[in-house]
């Protein structure tokens, strides 16, 4: 089918920005196994020098999210200089409260308040962080539950992390948001005490209108209807970000549409039905992946490239002949109205995208054929090579 795209929908897609996670790019494994690559960033400056390579073969990732404390230096405006020289900015900063000993049985929820203290005194440091670095979005992901029915007291946890995220809500300034990620299950696995869409929108919306709902494509149980969650939270003007990426089997943080392209349609299919692209849009779109076995960079630009491509084949649904099939129960016809623009190949159009910006019309090749990769590799020595927790 030959479709081509609007000058409407170039418009739209042209919205698109996808903010990249700095942790992709350092050393990442299982519970198994971490590999160390050559020319992996030693430091969240290397970082972000790399992501900027994927913006500038690609301009589609003009931002970089932090992780913090991993992301931490010593000064974050010399930080933001640096990614802006670069052409990039810093987005997005992700608190951390799942890697210390304190924490092994609750931050935010803990029953101890000098525990609590310590959670909520991490996030208002985060927020000094982003007064720093001009971030928007303070992301909160939990890794709080219990594992034996009865080994916590599940609504406790719910009134003393309404109470945390309150205080923490309260510091945000301006035009600064707090969003709040949700996940299924692990590291705990009886309870978590931000499961799910519905229990992130019921903390959130007790906090106010800058507090909005982290929706993690991998966090969700197998089979979940994620496009119904993505028009739910849009209906509800609550959803903040998408952490993107695709799963098999768990959260296994791989390359967004390589999984099922197809849910990635879907999903950015109700996201233009819901005005996600529009103008006064504020969801930030972003990519919560790591490259266990791959090249990092060239599995961002992937990635990005990835995004890009199911938006403009969703852009192409004929929505005036879907609404005619739908409203006169011509439910075969509304079904094959949906997949021929799915199965619209849209590759010639983007790369005709591209060279109209002076961009590579193959980015893949374009890094694979440049000395980046050779250049870090004999640069990036000695030191310690940033990962994931480190
Ligand atoms: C948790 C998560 C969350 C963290 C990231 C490192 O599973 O997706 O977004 O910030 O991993
Ligand atoms: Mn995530
Ligand atoms: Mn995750």
């Amino acid at each position: 089918m030959g479709a081509t795209l609007s000058p409407e929908n170039l418009q739209t897609l042209n919205r698109l920005a996808i903010e990249v996670p700095s942790w992709a790019y350092g050393n990442s494994g299982t519970r198994f196994k971490v590999y160390s690559t050559a020319g992996t960033p030693r430091d969240p400056f290397e970082k972000i020098a790399d992501a900027a390579e994927v913006h500038r073969l690609t301009g589609l990732a003009p931002s970089v999210a932090l992780h913090i404390p991993w992301d931490k230096v010593e000064d974050f405006t010399a930080l933001r200089t640096h990614a802006e020289n670069l052409g990039v900015r810093l987005g997005t900063i992700n608190s951390n409260t799942f890697q210390d000993d304190d924490y092994k049985f609750g931050a935010l929820t803990h029953e101890d308040p000098k525990i609590r203290r310590k959670a909520i005194d991490h996030h208002l440091e985060c927020i000094d962080v982003m007064d720093a670095t001009g971030s928007q979005d303070l992301k909160i992901w939990l890794a709080e539950g219990s594992n034996y029915p009865g080994q916590a007291d599940m609504r406790g946890r719910q009134d003393r992390l309404a109470d945390s995220l309150a205080e923490i809500y309260a510091r945000l300034t301006g035009e600064q948001r707090l969003v709040l990620e949700y996940k299924f299950f692990e590291p705990a696995f009886y309870h978590t005490d931000v499961p799910d869409w519905g229990t992130s929108y019921a903390q959130v919306a007790a906090l106010g209108e800058r507090a909005m709902v982290c929706l993690d494509t991998g966090h969700h149980a197998p089979g979940t209807n994620i496009e119904f969650i993505v028009m739910q939270l849009l209906r509800l003007g609550k959803l903040g970000s998408f952490d993107f990426n695709s799963r098999f089997y768990a959260d296994d943080d791989l390359i967004v549409g390589s999984a099922d392209p197809y849910q990635l349609f879907r999903i950015m299919a109700e996201v233009i039905r819901g005005g996600g692209l529009e103008e006064q849009s504020t969801i930030s779109f972003m990519l919560d992946q790591c490259h266990n076995v791959e090249n990092k960079i060239q599995g961002q630009i992937r990635s990005v490239l990835n995004v890009q491509e199911m938006t403009a084949r969703a852009l192409l649904i004929d929505r005036v002949a879907l609404t005619e099939a739908q409203i006169s129960g011509d439910v075969l016809a509304a079904n094959e109205i949906f997949m021929n623009a799915f199965y619209t190949d849209v590759r010639s159009e983007l790369e005709a995208w591209r060279a109209e910006r002076g961009l590579p019309a193959d980015p893949m090749a374009a890094f694979r054929s440049s000395d980046y990769q050779n250049r870090i590799e004999a640069e990036r020595v000695g030191g310690v090579q940033a990962g994931w927790g480190a």
